[in-house]
């Protein structure tokens, strides 16, 4: 550990962003190489990458595609990086995003290993004071907040953890050296995404691998496979109309939805579609139907659907009903994608626990006690999540003026205008932050977003003669009526168990949280924001 030197001299730069990941790089990049600040990038973990530096489980890859999942801002970028598979495994991103940095040189202006532990705003010098665990202090005139939407892993408070003779890890902290499974009992926490992904692989490796559900969860194939060089052709001869697709699009994916409703069409086209849908994979299946999000009965067409391909590939008919979702509608919480998910419960050494049937009552030293059973184990992994989107804000301590504290300002929950700003927080920008489409997007379509209109708005206060924004806080209760008449008018917020809300961390406020009125709006009113002069905004 870093010796403490609260004493030392104060680093000034124009410009400090908390977080190296594809968020961070992409705004250095911008606001020292377009605007020429100074920027200090301080990043708590050793490496870059962000998400990707920590989440190394088993099985970790995205579920955009790799040849969307990735910047757009440079062509030369692009034509230069050749992906392997369709959708990237996660060491593959982080040597692409090695690959930017080194690139585009910012190493130079980032510290690594660096968390930093509190930002105090100083209405007299105009200025925020970043310090660090370490005691480390940095100065600058704006703060970005570069720290993603899923950083802060949630391990649950499950009584007896500590007695635990086993190791365990929670997916979101990965140790660098992997984890051996051979011959060992494996219990799996959790099955979102990540428990999702992570399911076929343990099975493969472990003796035994015990899956621990309490919500049972809708997948749909990621039909993975290599990019071949046809389809890596394709997408270079398309790549500027598949980009302008994706930035058109309401979630950041360059694919169309239909124009059709899951209602007008008859049972066995509606089949069909969704046959062809499941067949091709993916996120896309969302697309099948222009109201899969908007309809109860749309989306009924879709939930059923897979409920019945869930029946049919699970062999125990006691295992698949357990496996079915009844509690909520199909991708109304975040959907997973995967690789054999359903058919490794058919593996003899897979046991699914339904844990609404039998809670956890205890993590004891040789495993995981429910209300019926103990199960033992030698491993146990945490595929649950984090405490998503304020979580990693809210660790920073950020003060702004007038003794104003984040944290007690987002007790009932997130206000932000446009998810930038919170008023109170003068020069803070919070990049991805809640409020904004963020989480229900394709990831770099909506950070591109963002730190391009930072950067703008920079540029024009630097213009201008100008050294201080502000969100107004009429502007942050419109915004706020805005994003909650925006999820109103989906079904999103009918998942009651939703990260989406908060609903994963027990006494988080029940506040849904990203915009859901799409990306492509979104970026309309931004621009239309930004064309007025900052609406809604103080400038000085
Ligand atoms: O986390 P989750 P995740 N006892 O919160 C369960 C992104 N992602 O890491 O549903 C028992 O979705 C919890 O149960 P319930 C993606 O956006 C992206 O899987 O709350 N179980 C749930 O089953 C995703 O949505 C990729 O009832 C407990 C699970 O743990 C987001 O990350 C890949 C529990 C947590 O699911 C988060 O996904 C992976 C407890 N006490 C993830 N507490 C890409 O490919 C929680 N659970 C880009």
């Amino acid at each position: 550990m870093r010796e403490p030197h609260e004493t030392g001299p104060i680093q000034r730069t124009d410009a400090i962003i908390v977080g190296a990941g594809f968020s961070g790089l992409y705004q250095l990049h911008l606001l020292r190489d377009r605007l020429g600040l100074s920027v200090r990038v301080l990043e708590a973990a050793d490496g870059i990458g962000g998400t990707w530096y920590w989440n190394r489980y088993p099985g970790a890859r995205c579920d955009s595609e790799s040849y969307y999942y990735s910047y757009s801002f440079s062509r030369e970028l692009e034509d230069e990086w050749d992906w392997t598979e369709r959708y990237p495994e996660h060491g593959e991103i982080r040597r692409y995003l090695d690959h930017v940095a080194d690139r585009f040189d910012l190493r130079r202006d980032i510290q690594l290993g660096t968390r930093v532990s509190g930002a105090r705003y100083d209405e007299a010098g105009n200025h925020w004071t970043v310090t660090t665990e370490a005691g480390e202090r940095f100065e600058a005139q704006f703060l970005i907040t570069a720290v993603g939407c899923l950083s802060s892993a949630n391990v649950p408070a499950i009584p007896g953890l500590a007695s635990f003779a086993g190791a365990w890890y929670h997916t979101g902290r990965w140790p660098h050296e992997g984890v051996d499974f051979s011959n060992k009992r494996v219990g799996l926490i959790g099955t979102g995404s990540t428990g999702i992904q992570a399911t076929p692989v343990l099975a493969a490796q472990a003796s035994h691998l015990t899956v621990f559900q309490r919500t049972a969860n809708y997948s749909v194939p990621a039909r993975n496979g290599p990019m071949d060089d046809e389809f890596k052709a394709w997408v270079r001869e398309n790549s500027s109309e598949l980009r302008a697709k994706a930035r058109e699009a309401p979630n950041g994916h360059p694919f169309d939805f239909s124009d059709r409703s899951a209602l007008d069409v008859s049972p066995q086209e509606r089949q069909a579609i969704y046959e062809a849908a499941w067949e091709r994979g993916g996120l896309r299946f969302r697309a099948a139907f222009r109201d899969i999000m908007l309809d109860k009965d749309a989306n009924e067409t879709a939930s059923q659907f897979i409920r019945d391909k869930i029946r049919s590939i699970v062999e125990d008919p006691e295992t698949a009903e357990a496996l079915t979702p009844r509690d909520h509608l199909f991708a109304t919480k975040r959907p997973p994608i995967d690789t054999n998910y359903f058919e490794t419960f058919n593996r003899e050494n897979v046991t699914l626990v339904d844990l609404k049937t039998t809670p956890i009552e205890a993590i004891v030293p040789e495993g995981v006690r429910t209300r019926d059973t103990t199960y033992p184990l030698d491993v146990i992994v945490f595929a649950t999540g984090f405490d998503a989107l304020t979580g990693p804000l809210l660790a920073l301590d950020i003060r702004g003026r007038d003794g104003l504290v984040l944290k007690d300002v987002w007790a009932a929950g997130p206000k932000s205008y446009l998810g930038l700003q919170v008023p109170g927080f003068p020069n803070l920008f919070t990049m991805t932050g809640p409020g904004s489409p963020s989480v229900l997007t394709n990831m770099p379509v909506a950070i591109e977003q963002h730190a391009e209109w930072i950067a703008d708005c920079i540029a024009h206060l630097r213009e201008r003669g100008l050294d201080r924004i502000e969100a107004r806080p009429d502007a942050a209760e419109t915004w706020g009526a805005e994003v909650d008449r925006a999820a109103s008018a989906t079904l999103l917020p009918m998942a009651s168990s939703s990260w989406y809300l908060g609903a994963n961390v027990p006494g988080k406020p029940r506040v849904f949280m990203p915009y859901a009125g799409g990306m492509a709006h979104y970026r309309g009113i931004c621009e239309r924001v930004a064309a007025g002069g900052y609406e809604g905004f103080s400038l000085r």
